[in-house]
């Protein structure tokens, strides 16, 4: 009898390993503030960005996608957890992940404890790696520190002249006399997830790709920067000169940070358009190595390929430089998933060039991998899967997506056509994208649009979990 049980527990084991070995590796890949300025989003009309077309058009391209937070650190933590702002109470990028949910099983643990290897490299969370989470890191784990050595001027700022202590030390930009290999970063980052990507597993991956740029500083090397010559380049098309002026006294402080007026006074707006292209440029191709590489893969038919930002970013538009706001512009990201045929939650596959217009959230990419990869529903949290919207990007969707800014009481909702933003204090906007994709005009105030705002407000989150604070 006990060799009986022994040899079922044998053959149950294995039968275990099996299914994990035939599950579908997950490649990850975040870029860090890069908003609609890629080809295929058309944000720009000078950006390059040939890699990311191509993998957008190797799969589903998500047109309306907005992250659970316009900052980093919520917007990562909520991806990785599964759980958004107003469900873990952390809101913002001074918060510690580790403090606010000490006991939170990210999502590469979850896959490791399902039979995967889960490593990564480069930006990921807010600046650390958080080691219990992954199997491996580059490069060094133990370090907790996701960041390769990468090639910084010696002398700083380079072009923009400091305004005080307010100005992040790193808005700054520069074409760097230096080669890819040289600069580092990432592609050191690509590098180690190229040869991860080519090597044999003995096990389905997980593995991370964070890729930095085009996060500030807009350093790279100079190659990047020459197909966009200075005095060749265009302003944003969703800058409008007295824009904020129908925004209610939230917003308008909100937009008018003193960015932007810094830069004008210093004559750099465009050069700052030229380095943020050239450093998404950069990225780009930065991307296109690790595509390249999964080309090249044995594991290139069975892996899920997900691509995403963490927010967006204001060049000017409203007023504004940097992130934080709840306009379409920092709010709505970059995401394209590729699912390989034979996913235990898609057996057919995506359809190469699949554009879906439905508004969907980034807080949803837990459960959406835990469904297309076959693994149990995690319990603490909802488990929404895109999976209808993969199979087709045209399916019935009844859901919002939510964006929060830094307390609970502010936030933005984003149906396919209409955008709301609310504001501690019941301060409102409304915009229609249908005819106003840049939201120029706030509807907000306008009586005829006062059914269009109840309806809106009726999708506002309960229960909002209050700011978590440290304990002394
Ligand atoms: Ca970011
Ligand atoms: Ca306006």
């Amino acid at each position: 009898m006990r060799i009986l049980v022994t040899i079922l527990c044998a053959l149950s084991i294995l039968g275990q390993a099996r299914a994990a070995e035939n599950r579908p590796n997950v490649l990850f890949i975040a870029l860090d503030d890069l908003n609609d300025w890629i080809g295929c989003l058309g944000g720009h009309p000078q950006t390059k960005t040939p890699n990311l077309d191509r993998l957008a058009a190797s799969g589903v391209l998500f047109r309306n996608a907005y992250t659970a937070a316009a900052s980093c650190n919520p917007s990562r933590t909520a991806i990785f957890s599964g759980r958004p702002p107003h469900r873990s109470g952390l809101y913002h990028n001074l918060q510690k992940m580790r403090e606010v949910m000490p006991e939170a099983e990210l999502l590469p643990q979850y896959f490791s404890k399902q039979g995967y290897w889960s490593a990564g490299s480069g930006k990921m969370l807010h600046y650390i790696i958080d080691p219990p989470s992954w199997d491996d890191y580059f490069p060094a784990k133990a370090k907790d520190n996701p960041f390769p050595h990468t090639f910084y001027p010696a002398k700083r700022p380079v072009n923009l002249p400091r305004g005080g202590d307010w100005q992040y030390v790193e808005t700054d930009w520069a074409a760097l006399d230096v080669t890819d290999e040289q600069f580092g970063g990432d592609w050191a980052v690509t590098k180690w997830i190229g040869e991860q990507l080519q090597r044999k597993h003995d096990k389905p991956f997980f593995l991370a790709c964070g890729i930095y740029r085009p996060h500030e500083p807009w350093f790279v090397p100079k190659k990047y920067f020459e197909p966009f010559p200075l005095e060749s380049i265009q302003l944003p098309p969703g800058y409008k000169a007295d824009d904020v002026d129908d925004l209610p006294p939230a917003g308008q402080r909100l937009a008018r940070n003193r960015y932007f007026a810094h830069i004008q006074k210093h004559e750099q707006w465009e050069k700052g358009i030229q380095a943020y292209l050239a450093s998404i440029h950069f990225a780009d191709a930065m991307l296109g190595r690790v595509l390249d590489a999964l080309e090249k893969s044995p594991q290139r038919d069975n892996t899920i390929v997900v691509l995403w930002s963490d927010h967006g970013w204001h060049l000017g538009e409203k007023e504004h430089w940097q992130k934080f706001t709840g306009w379409r512009v920092c709010a709505r990201v970059p995401l394209m998933i590729r699912v390989p045929k034979g996913a235990p939650g898609l057996p057919e596959g995506t359809t190469p060039g699949s554009v879906c217009d439905r508004p969907v959230s980034l807080v949803d990419l837990f459960g959406t991998l835990s469904d297309l990869c076959g693994l149990p529903p995690k319990p603490d949290i909802d488990n929404r899967s895109l999976a209808p919207l993969l199979r087709n990007p045209k399916a019935e969707w009844p859901c919002a997506a939510l964006t929060h800014l830094d307390k609970p009481e502010n936030y933005a909702i984003s149906t396919q056509r209409w955008r709301y933003i609310h504001y501690a204090g019941d301060e409102e906007e409304l915009y229609d994208l249908e005819t106003d994709p840049h939201e120029w005009t706030n509807l907000a105030t306008q009586p005829e649009h006062a059914n269009k705002l109840a309806e809106m407000r009726l999708l506002a989150p309960k229960n909002l979990a209050p700011v978590h604070q440290s304990k002394p």
